[in-house]
């Protein structure tokens, strides 16, 4: 709003003839109301009057509707740390790591326990006769024995015998030994057993076997002496039925140790003893074939012996 002064002069300079027209106007309307917002229109043939003063300010109006939601402010500044967290649930475990590198080599191992005891050695040759000597005191009480075994009852009247300490210990490594005696039984008969097959026979302590060969004697000689024994040499019925157990399986004949090229007539074992069993043929030994010398034995399937060359090609049984 311009001020007054201005207002005034405007009033009066700028449009006479717009303002004669609306003075016209409003003088036509203020019969009835003469008075409107800027001035009175002044009765006709009238002097102007000065222009009001401003009213007074209007009551305040209603508070208005809420505008629309602001924009988002900038963010604010970085708060305080907050307190620590409780701990959270385990993690899920990680992949498996690289193998680690190789160890070096560990401390040497602790000595092993002593093995078991061995075997009773055989009895020594007694030493030579020494010279007597003074007798040595005598030596400290050795700890009781086991308690032995409850004795026989002594006849009618007669003291019973007591226990003696020395007695009882005899008796308890007796039954040691017994124990091990049956040990060994046992595995003399496994590998008995075992020696036998295929094509072996024993007689008492003696073992024959079938090398499953043919040779001449000298040959035949030294596949026994290679396996430590010695051709078949039996010295009684009995061995002489099992070296024919053994030729009847296989249909020939077989060498015998014994000969008599040292002597001819004399038929020995290699070692020179003279024979101490024979069982030969009718008419045999009889140093006949054509001319040659017979100096070796063989022996039929059916046990008997005869004399024979010994470039003959025969089978080979040894004896241990
Ligand atoms: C004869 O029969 P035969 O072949 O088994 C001979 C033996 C000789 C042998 C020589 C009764 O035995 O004395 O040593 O030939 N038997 C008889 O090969 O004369
Ligand atoms: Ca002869
Ligand atoms: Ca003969």
């Amino acid at each position: 709003m311009l001020p007054l002064p201005l207002s005034i002069l405007l009033l009066l300079t700028q449009s006479q003839s717009f303002l004669g027209e609306e003075m016209d106007v409003y003088s036509e309307k203020t019969l009835t109301d003469p008075c409107t917002l800027v001035v009175c229109a002044p009765p006709a043939d009238s002097l102007r009057g000065h222009d009001g003063r401003d009213g007074k300010e209007g009551p305040r109006g209603e508070k208005g509707d809420p505008g629309p939601p602001g924009m988002p402010g900038p963010a604010g500044r970085e708060g305080p740390s907050g307190r620590q967290g409780s701990m959270g649930p385990p993690g899920t475990p990680g992949p498996k790591g690289e193998p680690g590198p190789e160890g070096g080599v560990g401390a040497p191992g602790m000595p092993g326990s002593p093995g078991p005891a061995g075997l009773k050695g055989e009895r020594g040759t007694p030493g030579p006769v020494g010279a007597i000597g003074p007798q040595g005191p005598s030596g400290a009480m050795g700890p009781p024995g086991l308690k032995g075994d409850r004795g026989d009852p002594g006849e009618k009247g007669a003291r019973g015998e007591t226990s003696v300490p020395e007695v009882d210990t005899l008796r308890q490594r007796m039954r040691n030994l017994e124990g091990e005696v049956q040990r060994l039984q046992n595995i003399v008969t496994q590998y008995r057993k075992a020696v036998l097959f295929p094509d072996g026979v024993a007689a008492g302590e003696k073992i024959f076997k079938m090398a499953d060969a043919v040779k001449s004697y000298l040959d035949a000689q030294q596949i026994c002496r290679e396996a430590k024994g010695q051709l078949a040499s039996p010295r009684s019925a009995a061995e002489n039925e099992a070296v024919t157990q053994l030729v009847r399986a296989k249909n020939n004949n077989a060498y015998l140790s014994m000969n008599d090229i040292s002597t001819e007539g004399k038929f020995t074992y290699p070692t020179g003893e003279s024979l101490v069993y024979s069982n030969w043929a009718s008419g045999e030994p009889n140093n006949n074939n054509a001319g040659q010398p017979e100096n070796c034995v063989q022996i039929y399937p059916e046990g008997k012996w005869n004399d024979v060359p010994c470039s003959e090609q025969l089978l080979v049984i040894c004896e241990f």
